[in-house]
């Protein structure tokens, strides 16, 4: 399968995985897992057909890790950026004392009156090294890369959960925790 194929598939399975299940449809339990079995027949069904190996194949590939498979081999699911209401069962997780959060620089009027919010997603994700952050931020235009007092924040109360692919979510940061706003 060439990089392009790859791509395409991954991003078909993100929008199934996370978004929108039904458009094959299948049903996600309440932790986001679906039956191999089911999604590639669902897949099939809907004029997607691949192969287990080819599923697989983009699974392991994925240089952000977007999809896990269980140990037993017979269930998969996005590793986070559900839109849908899922329970992933993250692991609560003691962050270190600076996350990092890359965004556009239009969304900083609006970051610094609200704070970081978890906008369409389940978390706020955050990154434990600045070039991550930047290149997510980087999406959206150039970048404008924050800092996250998250030690600060847990002892005020607030919890982290760290995901199988080291993206650290929380549900939302507080304006007071935010530096590095430009003009700071
Ligand atoms: C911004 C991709 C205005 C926030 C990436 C971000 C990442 C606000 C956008 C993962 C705001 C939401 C997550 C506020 C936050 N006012 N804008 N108060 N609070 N925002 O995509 O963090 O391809 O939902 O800064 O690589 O950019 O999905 O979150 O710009 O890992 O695997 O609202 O998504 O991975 O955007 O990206 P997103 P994100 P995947």
């Amino acid at each position: 399968m060439d990089e392009a194929e790859c791509t395409r598939l991954s991003k078909f399975l993100s929008f199934v995985l996370r978004h929108q299940p039904s458009a094959v449809g299948i049903t996600l339990d309440a932790a986001g897992w679906v039956d191999l079995e089911v999604l590639l027949e669902a897949c099939a069904q809907h004029g997607r057909p691949l192969s287990r190996a080819t599923l697989e194949e983009v699974v392991t590939t994925s240089p952000k890790q977007r999809f896990a498979i269980s140990a037993d081999g017979l269930r998969i699911r996005a590793n986070q950026g559900h839109s849908t209401s899922v329970v992933l069962g993250h692991e609560l997780a003691e962050p270190p004392e600076i996350l990092f959060h890359g965004t556009a620089a239009r969304l900083l009027p609006s970051i610094r009156e609200k704070g970081l919010l978890r906008m369409d997603r389940h978390h706020v994700h955050l990154s434990a090294d600045e070039a991550t952050a930047r290149a997510v931020g980087a999406r959206r235009g150039p970048a404008v890369v924050l800092w996250v007092a998250a030690q600060a924040m847990r002892g005020a109360g607030h919890v982290f959960f760290l995901t199988p692919n080291q993206v650290w979510l929380t549900d939302l940061v507080p304006t007071e925790f935010i530096s590095g706003f430009p003009e700071d």
